[in-house]
């Protein structure tokens, strides 16, 4: 017999106990679960760092699961993107890919959502959906601002309107990994002293470039913030790729290596 009032407990129990513990501070608070961010997470995970995903949707692999026009194939390539592989990556986290043409692989689109969400939760990441992040933890050190954190609210209330204060998660290193709309290189840039630049848009499409240039420049923004995916895009104005997915795969493997360096993990 399952008693319905012991259901409901545990779930508030067990939740509320980890939350409170990741609210004290994680080491990487991970935002967007798309292919970047999922990616990341994974291989920062695996290095044993403490890491949270907030994602604002109640599903994750944000942009995978449309694949091109709702067609449910994507494509993966087999290049060297700055020193990446994609079809190497994709392989590592167990995507099943199709070879096609000279250097293109294509998969499902539902398998590279489960495959990357796989790798995440199998690595130890933590992630939590129907949480939307809308502001920034900062300190001013030695004239220096520095990122220490997110604000965030549970999705519903932040669709509603209603005016409920946030909960505070504190990280060592926050990742932008919201794709296109770079929301918080966005919220960097108009609610934290001492920071200037602006996010625009990414350019129109141009594959070849922005697969390449979209690694090249991943990594950190502020001391404490770091972007990956396509907010890299379009914080730097690179062009758009559609629906190949071997740069996101390689941005946040490159961000989850440059975030391990950071902070020194051994
Ligand atoms: O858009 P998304 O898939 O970003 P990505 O990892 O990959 C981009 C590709 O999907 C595709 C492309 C390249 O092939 O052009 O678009 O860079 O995933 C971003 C996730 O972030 C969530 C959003 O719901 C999505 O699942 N997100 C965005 N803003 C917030 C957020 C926010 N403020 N708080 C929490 N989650």
């Amino acid at each position: 017999m399952i008693d319905e009032g012991k259901v409901t407990s545990i779930i508030i129990e067990e939740s509320s106990k980890e939350l409170s513990q990741m609210a004290k501070g994680v080491d990487v608070v991970i935002v967007g679960a798309g292919p970047a961010g999922l990616t990341a997470s994974h291989y920062l995970a695996k290095a044993g760092l403490k890491v949270l995903i907030l994602e604002r949707r109640v599903s994750l692999g944000g942009g995978i699961s449309g694949g091109g026009s709702l067609f449910h194939k994507v494509v993966v390539e087999d290049v060297e993107l700055e020193g990446y592989n994609p079809k190497e990556i994709a392989e590592e986290l167990g995507v099943p890919l199709k070879k096609v043409d000279d250097n293109l692989y294509t998969t499902d689109a539902a398998a590279l959502v489960a495959k990357l969400s796989n790798a995440s939760v199998s690595a130890g990441a933590k992630i939590v959906l129907g949480m939307h992040v809308e502001d920034l933890i900062y300190r001013i050190e030695e004239g220096v601002t520095k990122v220490k954190g997110v604000v965030a609210l549970w999705s519903p209330i932040y669709l509603s309107g209603l005016h409920v204060d946030p909960i505070f998660f504190k990280a060592k290193a926050v990742v932008d990994a919201t794709g296109h709309d770079a929301e918080i290189l966005k919220i960097a840039s108009k609610k934290l002293p001492n920071v200037n630049f602006e996010v625009g848009r990414e350019y129109g499409a141009w594959i070849d470039e922005a697969e390449k240039l979209v690694v090249k420049y991943t990594g950190k923004v502020l001391e404490g913030l770091y972007a990956a995916g396509m907010s890299v895009a379009s914080f730097y104005r690179l062009p758009r790729m559609g629906p190949v997915f071997g740069g996101m795969l390689a941005s946040g493997k490159k961000v989850a290596e440059k975030i391990i360096g950071d902070l020194e993990v051994s």
